[in-house]
C-alpha cells in the first residue's frame, strides 16, 4: 500500500507516539475522502496518533479545531485551508504555541513564515494541462468552453483558472463562455451544468467542459447525458484529481482528460516533521506533487484498478 512507501529517512527517524491534529475541510469530493484514507493510512504506519477534525466545508471550523489541537499541545497540526484568506491570527497562535503547521493540498495567503510547509501540487500547471490537452485536441476548430470552478476563494479555484487561460491564450478559437462554482461536488457540478446546457442552445453551442475536478465533471457528464447528448464526443470533458470514476468515464468514451493530483500529501508532510522533530531542520517551503495527464491512450481500465482501493 502507499503507507510502505515510507522514505528511509522517514524510516530512520521514529515518530510513533506524537500526536498529530488534522483540520480537514470535509468530504466534498472522492478525492478529499481518498487524501483523508491516506492520511490515516500514513499516520497508522509511523505510530502518529492522528487526531481528525472534519469541517464540514466552514473555515470557522476549522480554525475551532486548529484552536483545540493548540488547546491539546500536539506535536504539529495538519491543515487544508478551504480557502486562502483568513488565517493569520489562528497560525500565529500556533507559531506562538510553538506548534508546527503543515498546509496540504490548497494554500494560504499568509505570510510563509506561520507554516513549517506546504504540500500541494502546482495548481496552475494542472490548468495549464487541462488547457493544453484542449489545445492540442480541437486545433483550429472554434471551440466555446464552459468553465465549472472550485470553492469561490480557494488557491485550486483560482490557480486552476489562470493556468487553463494562460493555456488558451493566443487561441482565439478557444473561448470559455460561461464560468461558475460547482463547489467541487457532483450535485452542484450536475446543476450548474443544466444551467449551461439551457443557456447554450441546448448544450448544441458547447464544444467542452472544463471542470476543476473529477467529481463536478463526473456531474456534468450526468447532466449532458439528460440532455439528449454524448459526453465525451458532442462535449469534450477534461478536469483533474484522476480519481477511479474519471477513469471508468475515460474507458467508457464519457470523459477526455484528467491531470493527476495525488491523495498522499501526508506522508511527505510527516517526513520532513520527522526531521524538524528530530533536529530543527526547516523544510523547503513549498513541496510540489507531481501534475500528469492521463487519456483513454493510457490504460483506463488499468488506473482505475490501481486506484480503486485507496479510499475515494
Ligand atoms: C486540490 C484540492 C481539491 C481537489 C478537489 O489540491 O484542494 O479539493 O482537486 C477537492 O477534488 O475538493
Amino acid at each position: 500500500s502507499l503507507a510502505t512507501a515510507l522514505s528511509s529517512a522517514a524510516l530512520a527517524q521514529d515518530i510513533s507516539g506524537k500526536v498529530v491534529g488534522f483540520s480537514q475541510i470535509g468530504s466534498e469530493s472522492g478525492w478529499r475522502a481518498a487524501e483523508t484514507s491516506v492520511t490515516r493510512q500514513e499516520a497508522e504506519a509511523r505510530g502518529v496518533d492522528l487526531k481528525f477534525a472534519d469541517a464540514q466545508q466552514k473555515q470557522e471550523n476549522q480554525i475551532k479545531a486548529i484552536r483545540g489541537f493548540i488547546a491539546q499541545g500536539v506535536d504539529a497540526i495538519l491543515v487544508a485551508p478551504v480557502v486562502a484568506t483568513g488565517w493569520d491570527e489562528v497560525l500565529t497562535e500556533a507559531k506562538e504555541a510553538e506548534i508546527p503547521v503543515v498546509l496540504l493540498d490548497r494554500g494560504v495567503d499568509a505570510p510563509e513564515d506561520l507554516y513549517l510547509t506546504s504540500v500541494a501540487s502546482d495548481q496552475v500547471e494542472e490548468g495549464r494541462v487541462a488547457g493544453q490537452w484542449l489545445v492540442d485536441t480541437v486545433g483550429a476548430e472554434d471551440c466555446k468552453v464552459v468553465e465549472l470552478q472550485g470553492t469561490v476563494g480557494s488557491t485550486p479555484a483560482i490557480n486552476r483558472k489562470q493556468g487553463f487561460e494562460e493555456a488558451i491564450a493566443g487561441h482565439d478559437n478557444i473561448t470559455i463562455a460561461r464560468s461558475q462554482t460547482g463547489d467541487f461536488t457532483r450535485s452542484k457540478g450536475k446543476e450548474v451544468m443544466e444551467g449551461f446546457i439551457k443557456a447554450e442552445n441546448g448544450g448544441a453551442d458547447i464544444c467542452a467542459v472544463y471542470a476543476h475536478n473529477d467529481d463536478m465533471a463526473v456531474g456534468a457528464i450526468q447532466a449532458i447525458k439528460d440532455a439528449g447528448l454524448k459526453p465525451g464526443t458532442d462535449i469534450l470533458v477534461v478536469s483533474i484529481d484522476a480519481v477511479p470514476d474519471i477513469f471508468t468515464a475515460i474507458a467508457a468514451g464519457e470523459a477526455n482528460a484528467t491531470v493527476e493530483l495525488t491523495p498522499n500529501m501526508a506522508g511527505p508532510a510527516f517526513d520532513v516533521l520527522a526531521a524538524y522533530w528530530a533536529d530543527g531542520t526547516e523544510p523547503e517551503k513549498f513541496i510540489i506533487t507531481e501534475s500528469k495527464l492521463y487519456t483513454s491512450a493510457d490504460d483506463p481500465a488499468g488506473e482505475y484498478e490501481r486506484r480503486k482501493d485507496l479510499g475515494y
